[in-house]
């Protein structure tokens, strides 16, 4: 596939002898990424979710919760540094993906090419809507998640501009289920905040292309605004002058296997076959850094935007909050459904833990 260099493996590890101090000292705090086998066993999604012949049972899913509303990427349609984003019912999302199914048989019998769209089901809130139905259980060594602790205590209004009890609901979280058929992929990112992340796959199997940070520049244009969309793209050499130096990290992550993502690694991940992951944002004290980083440089690009008009502003400062939080959190945004939530999140987050972080951290 391509001409990508591929330097390391991933490593693997059996999480069941992992003690929990290894894995901070050797992956949180070394910031490397690492597959763990041998923690999904007592998992109800391992057995609801996966038919006798180990592939997704899709005909549970459009029974039981064949209702939600979820997001959908159109993995054939680019939308600026995204895939495009649909809204749909579940029960919608896997007709087409059996339509799907029964076409590309028919095509591949017939030799020609397959045509039309291919939607992978991303970022669904699973365990906000179906709290009761325990799918899964957090493993031990990402429980310590100062992001999903803090949006499940916290509340935040649907509009920014009301303030009213009634008009607060209960935060997002960033805990998901992704499904979708072999093909279906995630372009070139860095993860939101520059969190870490874990994702468990329940079947299928993906591969995982992980760039790490020290090589981050690389993929970016030379105005280090814009990083490569798809890395098995022919990637113009004037665009992105250092993409060729890059070298990656390569894992082929089965089914029952949980991987880890480090902070800043910037991963493009594809399906090799119908897959069902769920997966986490999260960080704590090892990676808080990253994202306090990230918040600052973040703020100061705001500020930038709109210095030439200070003078003219009632309340800059508050300007520069509401700029960061729409584009901090609503490009990347995963956890969030709608601009005023990203901004009243953001503004939550964003002026207390820099607050509280600004002070320690001067
Ligand atoms: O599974 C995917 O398609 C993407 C997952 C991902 O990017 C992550 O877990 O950070
Ligand atoms: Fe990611």
């Amino acid at each position: 596939m391509g001409g990508l260099q591929i330097g390391e493996k991933v490593e693997r590890v059996d999480g069941r002898k992992l003690r929990y101090e290894e894995f901070v000292e050797r992956y949180l705090k070394g910031n490397r990424p690492v597959v763990l086998t041998g923690l999904m066993d007592a998992w109800r999604a391992c057995s609801d979710w996966v038919s006798p012949d180990g592939r997704p049972n899709l005909s549970f899913f459009a029974h039981r919760f064949g209702k939600s509303r979820v997001q959908v990427a159109d993995c054939c349609t680019r939308d600026f540094t995204d895939q495009k984003r649909l809204e749909m019912s579940v029960a919608d999302f896997i007709s087409h993906w059996l339509g799907l199914s029964a076409e590309k048989c028919a095509i591949d019998l017939s030799g020609s090419e397959k045509m039309g769209s291919l939607l992978y089901l991303k970022d669904w809130h699973f365990v906000k809507e179906y709290p009761d139905y325990v799918a899964y259980t957090t493993p031990p060594f990402f429980n310590d998640d100062w992001l999903n602790l803090y949006l499940d205590s916290h509340y935040m209004h649907r509009d920014s501009d009301i303030h009213h009890d009634k008009n607060e609901i209960n935060c997002a979280d960033y805990r998901f289920v992704y499904m979708g058929a072999k093909g279906t992929w995630t372009p070139l990112h860095a993860d939101v905040f520059r969190s870490y992340s874990w994702s468990a796959n329940v079947c299928g199997k993906k591969q995982w292309l992980f760039l790490p940070p020290s090589q981050r520049h690389l993929v970016f244009d030379r105005h280090l605004k814009h990083s490569v969309y798809n890395v098995y793209d022919d990637v113009s050499e004037t665009q992105f002058p250092g993409f060729k130096k890059t070298i990656w990290w390569e894992c082929i992550q089965e089914q029952n296997e949980i991987i880890f993502v480090p902070s800043g690694w910037y991963h493009q991940v594809h399906n090799l076959e119908d897959t069902i992951s769920i997966n986490h944002n999260w960080f704590n004290a090892y990676n808080l850094s990253w994202v306090w980083n990230l918040l600052v440089e973040d703020y100061n690009v705001a500020k930038e935007y709109i210095e030439d008009i200070r003078d003219i502003c009632d309340d800059f400062e508050s300007i520069c909050q509401r700029n960061l939080a729409a584009n901090t959190v609503s490009g990347v945004c995963k956890g969030l459904a709608s601009l005023s939530q990203c901004q009243c999140f953001c503004k939550g987050f964003c002026s207390s833990s820099l607050e509280k972080a600004g002070s320690w951290l001067k």
